[in-house]
């Protein structure tokens, strides 16, 4: 599906986490008359990631109202023999296409809008090394081993605006009120005088055939709206979002602008805003058959859009208000959304505006609030994650990390004394000189 017109639905908020890496083993091999094998315990499995991804089968968020945390599997530990755990199997999530992710700030973390499209939403905590890993030629039997790093936990904010496939553009009065309120379950506001339509409003269309479609009714276009005059203009940048457009033009005598003038200004009203809707595609259509006079109005519409057009382009003649040729009109519209949808994307779908995992940092900062130290950086919080502090040989190997990466320097220069506390992400340890 191409880039719609969305407007907003529904939301709701989710609370995911991805699953916990697996432990690395501790383990030595065994073997007949070999008191002491050298290590063999393997990694831990990382957890499982937790994806969103856009399912044409639903239609809403009702079925996550009872589900609103949702965890991926952990990962399973590492054993002897340098057996790996099993990963943790992804944890996906199906949304309506038309989702929007946001992060509890509001940021926008994706745009799922084609079936399909999908966004890792978590990432899962990856494994942590087995001992049978870090046997050097020194140090042959090590028993240390790392730990599996938590996975990824955050709330979300889902929002659905639904897709137009199909945008009505017309002067004001035109009748695309009155069209979409008959050819949808909608109920726009529909009256005899210029913006009665003030936000764009949305109708689905139910085939006979089962087939559907979603028509947009955006606010009427004036001339110099592409300059930011009248209403319409800040729902210009919409249309680009259909698939197709529908041209509306009121082929009444009255009619001011008329319909070939109407036609038109249209079409440079949109050119105007922006050159590629120059040829995107559209239907036009002349409303308001039902009155005297405009037969005549009719077959001047078609002349100018087959001058502009080159071709002889199709111009349907319709009455919004006694339903007169509505049925070869949607039967058409029908067909061009299959037939546009169908088509490849003109732009590389746009699915995942998240960043990547955060490069690995060096860098840490210290804050002292009485006499506890609080430790926050990337790089020394996932090392702390990854030790087991029961394990002798991995405690002695943190402590070795803290005093290479500058750590225990700084904790020294901010007077730390035995006994303060540290704090290091999650851990909190206790100050031995
Ligand atoms: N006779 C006749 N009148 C129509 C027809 N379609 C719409 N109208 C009338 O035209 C007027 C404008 O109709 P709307 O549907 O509100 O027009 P609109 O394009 O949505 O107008 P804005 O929202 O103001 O831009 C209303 O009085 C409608 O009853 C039609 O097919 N025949
Ligand atoms: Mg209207």
């Amino acid at each position: 599906m191409r880039r719609c017109l969305k407007i907003f639905v529904d939301e709701i908020w989710l609370e995911i986490s991805g699953g916990r890496g697996g432990d690395g083993a501790v383990s030595f091999r065994r073997e007949k008359f070999v008191p002491r094998g050298g290590p063999d315990g393997g990694d831990g499995g990382d957890g499982g990631s937790v994806y969103l991804e856009a399912d044409p089968s639903r239609q809403s968020f009702l079925d996550l109202r009872y589900r609103r945390r949702q965890k991926a599997p952990h990962g399973a530990n590492g054993g002897p023999k340098r057996r790996q755990g099993r990963r943790g199997s992804d944890l996906v999530i199906p949304v309506p296409p038309g989702t929007l992710v946001r992060d509890e700030k509001g940021g926008l973390l994706a745009d799922l809008t084609s079936p399909g499209q999908r966004v890792r939403a978590a990432a899962g905590g990856t494994g942590g090394r087995g001992n049978s890993r870090f046997a050097t030629s020194r140090h042959q039997a090590p028993r240390h081993a790392e730990k599996g790093l938590p996975g990824e936990e955050l709330k979300i904010y889902l929002e659905l605006k639904l897709l137009a496939q199909v945008g009505l553009v017309g002067f004001p009065n035109a009748g695309k009120s009155t069209l979409l309120s008959r050819i949808t379950t909608a109920r726009p506001k529909i009256a005899d005088y210029p913006f009665t339509t003030l936000t764009p409003q949305l109708g689905l269309v139910e085939m006979e055939s089962g087939e559907s479609f979603v028509v947009a009714d955006l606010p009427g276009l004036i001339t110099g709206a592409h300059r930011g005059a009248g209403l319409g203009h800040r729902f210009l940048r919409h249309v680009e979002r259909n698939l197709l457009l529908l041209l509306l033009i009121d082929l009444s005598p009255e009619a001011r602008p008329d319909p070939v003038e109407a036609y038109r200004g249209l079409i440079e009203e949109l050119t105007l805003y922006s050159k590629g809707l120059a040829d995107y595609p559209r239907v036009v259509v002349g409303n308001k058959r039902d009155l005297t006079g405009t037969e005549e109005n009719l077959a001047l519409l078609r002349r100018a859009v087959e001058e502009e057009e080159g071709a002889p382009a199709g111009v349907f003649g319709i009455s919004a208000a006694t339903g007169a040729s509505l049925k070869e009109l949607l039967h058409f519209l029908a067909g061009e959304v299959a037939r546009l949808s169908a088509l490849p994307p003109a732009r590389p779908a746009e699915a995942v505006i998240r960043p990547g995992p955060v490069e690995e940092d060096n860098a840490f900062v210290v804050e002292k609030e009485g006499g506890v130290y609080r430790v926050r950086g990337l790089r020394i919080e996932r090392a702390a994650a990854r030790t087991d502090f029961d394990n002798e040989e991995s405690l002695r190997r943190f402590q070795r990390y803290c005093r290479r990466c500058g750590l225990e320097k700084e904790l020294k220069r901010m007077g730390i004394e035995a006994g303060d506390t540290v704090t290091i992400g999650e851990e909190e340890f206790y100050y031995e000189a």
